[in-house]
C-alpha cells in the first residue's frame, strides 16, 4: 500500500514548521520542490499575475528575482506593410503555378516581405537582488512552488535560526510581494538592489523605496516609445534601514515585507501615453493599506477560484516525496503516474499566471523571459505556438484566461485590414505567421516561414472554440465581425489552380516544411493545412451567422466558396497528403516537427475515427511516417493526435518523452529546447484529450486511457456545449461519471462500446455508474 501523499507531505512539512510566526501550512501535493537553490534560469520558479512576473532563484546568501512586465517590448507603434507587395503578387502566383517555386520564393523575398523584416522582441524588465550577510552553512534547505496557493517559498536554518521567504505576484493588488521571516527576533539583515540591461536609472526615495526608471529601446530600426518604472517599497518590522546611492540596507529586522510594482506607458498597440509612475505609486499606496496576511489571503483566494476547478488523480506513490527534478529524471521508470498530474496542473497554474483578462496573451515564453533578444523574440508565433498555448484553456476549465487572446485578435483584425489591402488589395484582414505587442501582421523573416496568410484564420478557430464551450452569444457578437473579416480576405484572394480548378491559397506554404517539388523553399499553393483551416473558418462563419440571424447573402457566398476548395487526399503510402500533389515521401525532412496537415485531426475535428475512418487511418499513417519525437511543442501536438486516434498507450509513450529531461527542464518548463511554454500547454491538453473528448457533438469518456493509469479520478473537465464532467475509473474501467449540463443541450455520451443519448435539463446532471 503506498503511503497517502497528505501524510507524506505533512511529515515533510513538519521539518519546516517554525516555533514562531508565520504558521506554515503543509504544502499541497501539487508542489514543485527542490533541495537546492536555482543556478540556471530554467531551475528558477515562475510566479505571475498575468502582467507582473518573476523567476525566483532562492539562494541562501543571495535571493534573485528576474522580473518581467508583459508590455515591456522593444520599439513602438509601427507599420510594417510593404507597398511593393501587391504589384509582385500576380507574378509570384504565376511562378508557383508554373512549378517555379524557387523563383517565386526569390521574388517574394525581394518584394513582398514586411519592412522591417523582423518584428519587435519581448524583453526583460531587470533583476532584483537581496544580499544577505551569511557565511554560516544552511541546513534543511527547501525551495518550492505550491501550485495551489501560487506562492514560491524558500526555507532553511542557519546559525540556529530558521528562515523563511514567501513570494507571490498578486492579481488582486497588482504587486509582487516578498515576505522574509525568522523564528528569532532581529535576525534579518540584507542589502537590496535592482539592475537591468534596459536603458534605465536606479534611485532611492525616503530610505525605503527603490526606483527603476527607464525607457525601452529601438529594435530593427523601430525606435523605442515606452517609458517604464519599477518601484520597490521595503517595509521592515524592527531593525534599522539606511540608503546607499542605489541600494537600501536593513539590519537586524524581525521580519520584512517588500512590495514591488511595475508598469509601462503602454495602453494599447497604438497608444503609449500611459503614466507608469502614477500607476506604480497608486498600486503601492493601495497595497500598503493591507497587512501581509490580507495581501496573501486575497491572492490565494483569487488564484484558487480558477485553479481549484479541476482535480485530477492518476495514482499516488512514494515517488511523490522526491524533489521534482528527480521525479522528472525517473518518470520513465513508470512508478510515478502522479507526475503527469503535476505537469498538467503546472500548465494550468502557468496559464492562470500569464494570461489574465485585461492583459497580454501568453508569448512563446508565457510571461517569463530574462533576455533582451530571446529565442524567436518571445513573441506570438501563430503558425502553431500561440494557438497551442490556449488548447488547454477550455477543456481544463480556465475559460477566462482566453480573454487576452481574444483581445489581441480583435486588434489584429484592425492592423491586418491594412495588410490585406496593401499586400493583397483585398477586403477583410490577414495575419501571417507571427505577431507582436504592436500587432504587426505582414509576412516576416523570409518567404520560407513568413509567406503564410493563415495565422489570423487559425486564431479565429481558437476564438470559435471559446464559443463552443461557453455558448456566450454576447461574445459571439463581438467576435463574429472578426471571423467574417478573416473569411472575406479569402473570398477575395483564393485563386483557381490550373489542373483541377480548385480554389486555393497562393502563394502559401505548409508551415516551415519545404515543398518537396522545390529545390529549397516551402513556397507552394494550397497546402492541406490551409484548406483545413478554411473549411473550419467558413463553416464557423456560416454557423455563427445562422445563430446571430445575420448575413444570409454572405453565408451563401461562403458556402459556395467552401464547396470549391480542394478535397483532403490520401497519397500512395496511405498517408494524408500534406500538399496538393502526392509528395510526402519525397520530403526534404521526413520527420519534420510540424505536422500541419494533421490540423484536421487535432485541434480540428474534420478527421475523426468515427465519422471519417479512412481519413483517420491516413492521418495515422502520416503520424507514423513523421515519428514520435520532436521539439517540445511538436512532441506535445503528437500526444493530442494519438489521443484523437484513441490510442492511449501510444499517446502515453510520447508523454514519457515530453516529461523526460530531454524535453522538461528541472523547473518543469518545456524544452523546445530552448525553453518554450507551448509544450507545457500542449502537454496538458494532450492529457485532457486522453481522458475526455467532446468533438462532433459527442462526449467521449476515457477515449484514450493508457494502461499506465489503471486507477484514477478527475473532476471539473469541460466539454463543448456547456458540460462539466467528473469521472472515476478502476482497473482501466470507468466506474462512475457525472455529466453536469449548463444549457440543457442534447448530447451523445460514449464510453467504450456504449452510447447513450442524453437530454439533461439546464443546471442538472446525469450520473452514470459505468454500465
Ligand atoms: C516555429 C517552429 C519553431 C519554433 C518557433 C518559435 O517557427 O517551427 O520550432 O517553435 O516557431
Amino acid at each position: 500500500m503506498p503511503t497517502p501523499p497528505r501524510i507524506i507531505f505533512a511529515a515533510l512539512a513538519a521539518v519546516f514548521i517554525f516555533q514562531t510566526s508565520p504558521a506554515v501550512e503543509s504544502p499541497s501535493p501539487l508542489t514543485l520542490f527542490y533541495t537546492n537553490a536555482a543556478v540556471k534560469w530554467t531551475e528558477a520558479l515562475p510566479i505571475g499575475n498575468g502582467r507582473l512576473g518573476a523567476m525566483v532563484f532562492g539562494g541562501v546568501g543571495r535571493e534573485h528575482l528576474q522580473l518581467n512586465e508583459s508590455t515591456l517590448w522593444a520599439g513602438g507603434p509601427y507599420d510594417p506593410n510593404n507597398t511593393n507587395a501587391l504589384a509582385a503578387l500576380p507574378e509570384a502566383r504565376k511562378l508557383v503555378f508554373a512549378g517555379q517555386y524557387d523563383d517565386a520564393a526569390k521574388l517574394i523575398g525581394e518584394k513582398m516581405m514586411a519592412v522591417p523584416l523582423r518584428q519587435m522582441p519581448y524583453e526583460t524588465l531587470g533583476d532584483l537582488f537581496l544580499d544577505f550577510p551569511t557565511n554560516a552553512a544552511a541546513d534543511n534547505y527547501r525551495r518550492d512552488l505550491d501550485l495551489d496557493t501560487a506562492i514560491a517559498s524558500v526555507s532553511f536554518s542557519s546559525g540556529g535560526v530558521n528562515f523563511r521567504r514567501e513570494i507571490f505576484s498578486s492579481p488582486v493588488d497588482q504587486v509582487i510581494v516578498i515576505r522574509l521571516t525568522a523564528d528569532k527576533p532581529g535576525q534579518i539583515s540584507f542589502k537590496v538592489g535592482m539592475t537591468t540591461p534596459q536603458n534605465a536609472t536606479v534611485s532611492i526615495e525616503h530610505t525605503n523605496t527603490l526606483i527603476l526608471r527607464g525607457a525601452n529601446g529601438e529594435a530593427r530600426g523601430i525606435k523605442g516609445a515606452l517609458k517604464f518604472q519599477a518601484r520597490l517599497r521595503v517595509l521592515a518590522d524592527g531593525g534599522a534601514s539606511t540608503a546607499g546611492s542605489n541600494t537600501i540596507s536593513v539590519t537586524k529586522a524581525d521580519a520584512v515585507t517588500f512590495l514591488l510594482a511595475a508598469a509601462t506607458s503602454y495602453k494599447n498597440y497604438h497608444d503609449v501615453s500611459g503614466d507608469p509612475e502614477l500607476s506604480v505609486k497608486n498600486e503601492l499606496v493601495a497595497a500598503r493599506q493591507k497587512s501581509f496576511e490580507k495581501l496573501r489571503a486575497a491572492h490565494i483566494a483569487e488564484h484558487q477560484k480558477l485553479f481549484r476547478r479541476v482535480d485530477l488523480n492518476l495514482g499516488e506513490t512514494e515517488a511523490m516525496t522526491l524533489p521534482t527534478d528527480q521525479r522528472i529524471a525517473h518518470f520513465a521508470d513508470g512508478n510515478d503516474p502522479q507526475l503527469a498530474v503535476l505537469y498538467f496542473q503546472f500548465a494550468r497554474y502557468l496559464l492562470i499566471s500569464c494570461s489574465r483578462p485585461g492583459g497580454q496573451p501568453a508569448t512563446l515564453q508565457g510571461l517569463w523571459n530574462d533576455s533582451m533578444m530571446p529565442p524567436w523574440d518571445s513573441k506570438y508565433t501563430i503558425n502553431i505556438n500561440t494557438e497551442m498555448n490556449y488548447w488547454p484553456a477550455e477543456p481544463c476549465n480556465l475559460s477566462e484566461c482566453v480573454e487576452p487572446l481574444t483581445q489581441m485578435v480583435l486588434e489584429m483584425a484592425d492592423t491586418g485590414a491594412r495588410t490585406a489591402k496593401i499586400h493583397y488589395g483585398a477586403r477583410g484582414w490577414v495575419a501571417h505567421h507571427n505577431t507582436d505587442l504592436w500587432r504587426a501582421t505582414a509576412p516576416i523573416d523570409g518567404p520560407n516561414s513568413g509567406m503564410w496568410p493563415m495565422g489570423g484564420a487559425w486564431l479565429c478557430q481558437n476564438l470559435w472554440e471559446h464559443y463552443l464551450f461557453t455558448e456566450d452569444k454576447t461574445y459571439l457578437k463581438k467576435i463574429y465581425p472578426v471571423m467574417k473579416g478573416a473569411a472575406e480576405f479569402f473570398l477575395d484572394t483564393l485563386v483557381e489552380e490550373p489542373t483541377n480548378h480548385w480554389l486555393v491559397t497562393c502563394p502559401s506554404l505548409s508551415p516551415e516544411n519545404k515543398n518537396p517539388a522545390a529545390k529549397n523553399t516551402s513556397i507552394t499553393a494550397e497546402p492541406t493545412m490551409d484548406l483545413e483551416i478554411l473549411r473550419d473558418l467558413f463553416a464557423n462563419c456560416i454557423r455563427a451567422s445562422e445563430i446571430l440571424g445575420v448575413d444570409e447573402k454572405f453565408r451563401r457566398q461562403v458556402a459556395a466558396t467552401r464547396a470549391r476548395l480542394a478535397p483532403l487526399q490520401i497519397g500512395s503510402a496511405g498517408q494524408l497528403q500534406e500538399w496538393l500533389q502526392d509528395l510526402d515521401l519525397q520530403s526534404h525532412e521526413l520527420h519534420h516537427r510540424h505536422v500541419s496537415h494533421l490540423y484536421g485531426l487535432f485541434p480540428s475535428a474534420q478527421i475523426d475515427v468515427n465519422t471519417t475512418p479512412e481519413l483517420a487511418a491516413a492521418a495515422q499513417k502520416s503520424l507514423e511516417i513523421r515519428g514520435d519525437q520532436a521539439t517540445g511543442w511538436a512532441t506535445a501536438w503528437r500526444i493530442n493526435l494519438w489521443a484523437r486516434l484513441h490510442d492511449g498507450n501510444h499517446a502515453f509513450s510520447i508523454l514519457e518523452f515530453l516529461l523526460s529531461p530531454a524535453r522538461t527542464f528541472p523547473d518543469m518548463f518545456d524544452a523546445h529546447p530552448p525553453f518554450q511554454i507551448d509544450g507545457n500547454f500542449g502537454g496538458a491538453s494532450g492529457i485532457a484529450e486522453m481522458l475526455l473528448q467532446s468533438q462532433n457533438d459527442e462526449i467521449q469518456l476515457l477515449p484514450a486511457l493508457p494502461k499506465a493509469w489503471p486507477n484514477g479520478h478527475v473532476t471539473g473537465l469541460r466539454a463543448r456545449g456547456g458540460f462539466e464532467v467528473d469521472m472515476a475509473w478502476h482497473d482501466g474501467k470507468l466506474v462512475s461519471a457525472k455529466i453536469k449540463s449548463q444549457f440543457g443541450n442534447p448530447v451523445r455520451l460514449h464510453y467504450d462500446q456504449t452510447t447513450k443519448f442524453l437530454k439533461i435539463k439546464p443546471g442538472g446532471f446525469y450520473q452514470w455508474d459505468g454500465q
